[in-house]
């Protein structure tokens, strides 16, 4: 696909959209974020590997530079633990420790056994969107043999998730702290944070380097940062054991969008399954209890969508957050909750066009456009749920958002996140994931 495309009539200026420009200006973010053996989301705020951006970028990367992807998410799972879990940051040893916070003297992590001993990272997760990336990866450069390789460790990693995980014991994953979900300073947390001391004195010890490189009023307040912090720092004091978490730890939340991508994360390794000689049955079983689960759990008949449940308090937030919407990406979901899913988002709350959907309900007085996932358009989640669209027959809401998306990119940037009343780009410039996933896009017409 070259050329111009005439972007939806209601796009916000009515701009075509430059594709060739777009996909140069994409393609050159992500050859400036190369570290030699992996992709940072940024080089000024996130100089290291994480671990969903990983996913996100090597999908795009696929594109263009195949051996680049697969080199990507081998490098993550170099990283991953004996116990299964795939950690939120493989730290870059090249990268000062002063250049991110909270980094790998916080973390105290050991070296891995039998590891490379150069490898540091965080003991968290993040949603695991790898098994899709594998997939899509393998669809558009087919490497049978990086298969193998991840197909036992992206079990492992599901296992560590939906049995070391499943504090509430119903069969869906916990998070432990609100950076696993990605989402990180969604209002879904809100409620299992406010049961927690806001000490930001646990500040006077540390610098917090993100509001050095960004500015202040679009990332988290320093009251959210001090229960981070704490959070963070019990979990590690705890030795990063799972067991008991409810009585150890403050915050342990089952979150629909990382339910969800650990159900779709078993279908692809479903097909994985196929490709390299395995049983794809286990597999789409747990996909569909899962579903079942988090319908029965999460899905609240109310409001129309999912919500976060604190299985300490056995109660869901009545937050309405972009996490609520991303079960959409399941086919197994009942038609009439895709519908109401779809709806949803097409609603005045959320709203598919001129600019695509914002992190949280524009229509909450707590609705903040510029404060980091409460409130700002994110291309990731609203990538998902465009597959999700897809997925559920409904095409033209599918192509709404991708032009959405495009659009907003074309005119903006690669931007970390977009303001959603004026489409201005907010957080880090030359984001990786945003560069990846236009990519993607840009072949989806
Ligand atoms: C943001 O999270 C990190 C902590 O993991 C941070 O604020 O320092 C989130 O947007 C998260 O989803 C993302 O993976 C990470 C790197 O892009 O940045």
């Amino acid at each position: 696909m070259r050329g111009v495309e005439q972007a939806s009539t209601e796009d916000h200026d009515h701009q075509p959209i430059d594709l060739d420009r777009l996909r140069r200006t994409a393609e050159s973010v992500l050859r400036g974020n190369w570290s030699g053996d992996h992709m940072v989301p940024s080089r000024t705020l996130y100089p290291h590997q994480w671990s969903w951006d990983a996913a996100f970028i090597s999908i795009g990367l696929a594109h263009v530079a195949p051996d680049r992807a697969w080199r990507d998410l081998r490098s993550l799972f170099t990283a991953q633990w004996p116990d299964g879990r795939v950690p939120h940051i493989v730290f870059d040893p090249g990268v000062s420790e002063k250049d991110y916070f909270p980094g790998p003297a916080f973390w105290d992590v050991p070296p891995l056994p039998g590891g490379p001993s150069h490898i540091r990272t965080t003991g968290i997760v993040q949603p695991p969107v790898h098994a899709l990336a594998a997939r899509m990866i393998h669809a558009v450069a087919p490497d049978a043999e990086e298969l193998r390789w991840l197909y036992p460790r992206l079990v492992a990693q599901q296992e560590y998730l939906l049995k070391q995980r499943d504090a509430g014991g119903a069969g869906l994953a916990s998070i432990v702290h609100p950076w696993e979900s990605g989402l990180d300073n969604s209002p879904s947390w809100d409620d299992a944070l406010a049961q927690l001391p806001a000490d930001v004195r646990v500040l006077d010890r540390y610098q917090r380097r993100d509001v050095q490189v960004s500015v202040a009023t679009h990332r988290p307040t320093n009251a959210d940062y001090a229960r981070y912090i704490a959070l963070a720092a019990s979990y590690r004091d705890n030795g990063y054991q799972d067991f008991d978490l409810l009585d150890r730890h403050g915050f342990v939340v089952e979150c629909p969008a990382f339910n969800a991508l650990t159900a779709d994360a078993e279908l692809a390794l479903a097909e994985i399954a196929q490709i390299v000689g395995a049983d794809p049955g286990p597999h789409r079983e747990r996909a569909a209890e899962i579903t079942q689960t988090m319908v029965e759990r999460l899905f609240d008949p109310e409001t129309g969508l999912f919500h976060t449940f604190d299985v300490r308090t056995g109660r869901r937030s009545k937050a309405r957050c972009v996490n609520g919407l991303m079960p959409l990406i399941l086919p197994g979901l009942p038609t009439e909750i895709a519908a109401s899913l779809a709806a949803e988002a097409a609603s005045e709350r959320f709203g598919l066009r001129p600019l695509p959907v914002p992190s949280y309900d524009r229509t909450a007085p707590d609705f903040d456009p510029l404060r980091y996932w409460r409130g700002p358009v994110w291309i990731n989640v609203n990538w998902l749920l465009r597959r999700g669209f897809d997925g559920h027959g409904y095409a033209a809401e599918a192509e709404t958002l991708r032009q959405a998306m495009l659009s907003l990119v074309d005119r903006s940037g690669c931007f970390e996140y977009f303001d959603p009343t004026t489409g201005a780009g907010i957080g880090t410039p030359e984001f990786s994931w945003t560069a990846a996933l236009v990519l993607d896009l840009l072949e989806r017409a």
